[in-house]
């Protein structure tokens, strides 16, 4: 059969990490990468595309990779690429999914597209695994650890003010608190309670220090909430102390399905590179989106709405066969 024709928008880690992930599954293809600046070259040797000339590739592309961050490119470029193509997009700015799912919703629906929103690990893998537990155990406790690792949405937001050269964000997890669910002692808790944000900052010269300081700590959705601590350093420094991009977590809900009859649910990730993991999961979905589209799928999709297995590249009588 024919192969699914993907295309990539943005060319940071995130989309050459989608350029990776799609080496390693044969039954897509990529056909071109789009990005705002014109790129001399790309790792595949797919053409590198401008994106205003993505209107162009309509009929030869079935899926639009969105690699864009959601601090400012997806906002824009989720609706307007989403009236021309079939789209994953990894939009992960929790208080603003309602509002960017109402967006794609009407601009996929326009086009008669599907668009699969907020795909990734968190929003995403960790999403499916805290909603599987809530339905299995109702009667439990959610936590989510991130961490320690490189939120690449963070660190994203931070290089988006004025002043900044570049930038990393480590999400830490508070080891008592994790050692709380563990030993079954922590009650109830919000995100920002058992984590801390830590911001190695590269600045441009002459940029205001404290005023860079200030928009990160007060920043709404991504900071503000957070115990947050911020250090400038050098590129030198930034280049040899903070190169790499780790991440990961864990997703776990403790229950009781009758008196002192206890049950725990953990999911857990450890990532050597959150943007190739990110992209490898935006590519499986990539998948289920062809498919969800040739089934009649129109407008804006979550995790939640997409049959786990269109993720498969294996048919459903070859899943039956795997279930036990
Ligand atoms: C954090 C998590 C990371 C989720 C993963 C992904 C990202 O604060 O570290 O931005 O890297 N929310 N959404």
């Amino acid at each position: 059969s024919q192969k699914i024709r993907i295309g990539i928008v943005g060319y940071g880690n995130l989309g050459k990490g989608a350029e990776l992930a799609l080496r390693q599954n044969t039954d897509m293809e990529l056909v071109a990468v789009f990005s705002r600046r014109r790129l001399e070259k790309t790792l595949s040797g797919v053409p590198a595309l401008l994106v205003d000339e993505a209107e162009a590739y309509r009929d030869k592309i079935d899926v639009m990779l969105l690699c864009g961050g959601s601090a400012t490119d997806l906002i824009e470029q989720g609706p307007r690429f989403s009236s021309l193509f079939n789209t994953v997009d990894s939009f992960d700015t929790h208080a603003k999914i309602p509002a960017y799912y109402a967006a794609m919703e009407q601009s996929a629906k326009a086009s008669g597209k599907a668009a699969a929103i907020s795909v990734g690990w968190d929003p995403g893998l960790f999403s499916l695994n805290r909603l599987l537990a809530g339905a299995v155990l109702p009667q439990g406790t959610d936590y989510t650890f991130w961490g320690k690792g490189v939120s690449q949405g963070h660190s994203d937001a931070v290089r988006r003010i004025p002043g900044v050269k570049t930038a990393k964000q480590y999400t830490v997890p508070k080891q008592e608190a994790i050692s709380g669910v563990r030993s079954g002692t922590l009650p109830p808790v919000n995100a920002h309670e058992v984590h801390v944000r830590d911001c190695y900052v590269v600045a441009e010269p002459g940029a205001d220090l404290a005023a860079i300081e200030t928009a990160i700590k007060t920043m709404p959705h991504y900071f503000s909430d957070y115990e947050t601590h911020v250090s400038f350093v050098s590129e030198q420094e930034f280049e040899a102390s903070h190169a790499g991009t780790p991440h990961g977590g864990f997703v776990f809900r403790t229950g009781q399905t009758s008196p002192d009859v206890n049950h725990v649910m953990e999911f857990a990730l450890k990532l050597d590179s959150n943007p190739e993991f990110t992209a490898s999961v935006l590519v499986a979905y990539a998948r289920a989106v062809f498919r969800l589209a040739q089934h009649g799928g129109r407008g804006a999709y979550t995790v939640f709405d997409i049959p786990f297995g269109w993720l498969s590249p294996k048919s459903a009588a070859e899943l039956r066969q795997e279930l036990l």
